[in-house]
């Protein structure tokens, strides 16, 4: 029987707000000229489209909750496509067990490895709180909230691919070189 290889390489960046998930996708854009997809990003460019699906999502943002992997899902798929390139950093998502069994079911795609990056909750609430980019969910009181929903919904999925020996762990709580310096180690043969 014939099967046909899978088209798109994908590695889940995952980790806490603020741990560092942007600012190492993007060193590692300048050096291996993958494509970073932050579902995040693409969700708040949705909002400004304005639609009920954008106004659902932005609702959701503002308080931390987690969109459902239908909307985000059309959002990366559209990306992967357009981008016409084959390897991919997913930045922040799949954010729970829905989201992850959703992308999952998906076909021509290899999840090559989930890089996690591990950083003290509130090492991540002083990066937030300076971080100063106009962002709805940046103020304490939704940062909380976000903690709550890594814990409780999205560790499961670091938990899960943990289990099948496929998560890279780093310590982001060392200044972004230094974090850099491990991070693109696992790159080399992607
Ligand atoms: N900084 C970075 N690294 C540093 C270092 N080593 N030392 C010192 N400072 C460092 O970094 C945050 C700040 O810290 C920056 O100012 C940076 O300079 C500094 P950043 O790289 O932006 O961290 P990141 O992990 O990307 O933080 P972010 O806030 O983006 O993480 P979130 O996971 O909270 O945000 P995301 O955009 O992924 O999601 C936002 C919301 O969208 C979610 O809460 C949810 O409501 C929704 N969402 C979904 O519903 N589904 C999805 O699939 C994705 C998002
Ligand atoms: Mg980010």
């Amino acid at each position: 029987m014939e099967w046909a290889a899978p088209t798109f390489h994908v590695v889940f960046v995952l980790g806490g707000p603020g741990s560092g998930k942007g600012t190492q996708c993007a060193k590692l854009v300048e050096e291996f000229g993958v494509v970073h997809l932050s579902a995040g990003d693409l969700l708040r460019a949705h909002v400004k489209s304005g639609t009920e699906d954008g106004n659902m999502v932005k609702a959701m943002i503002a308080e931390g909750k987690i969109v459902p992997s239908s909307v985000t899902i059309g959002l990366l798929k559209k990306a992967m496509l357009e981008s016409g390139k084959t390897k991919f950093l997913i930045d922040g998502f799949p954010r729970n067990a829905e989201n992850r069994e959703a992308f999952e079911k998906e076909d021509g795609i290899d999840i090559h490895f989930v890089l996690f990056f591990d950083c003290p909750e509130k090492v991540m609430e002083k990066r937030i709180l300076s971080r100063n980019e106009g962002r709805s969910d940046d103020n304490v009181k939704t940062i909380r909230k976000r903690f709550k929903v890594f814990i409780d919904q999205s560790m499961p999925v670091v938990n899960h691919y943990k289990g099948m020996g496929k998560v890279h762990w780093v310590n982001s709580n060392r200044d972004p070189e230094a974090v850099y310096a491990e991070t693109r180690k696992l790159f080399e043969n992607f």
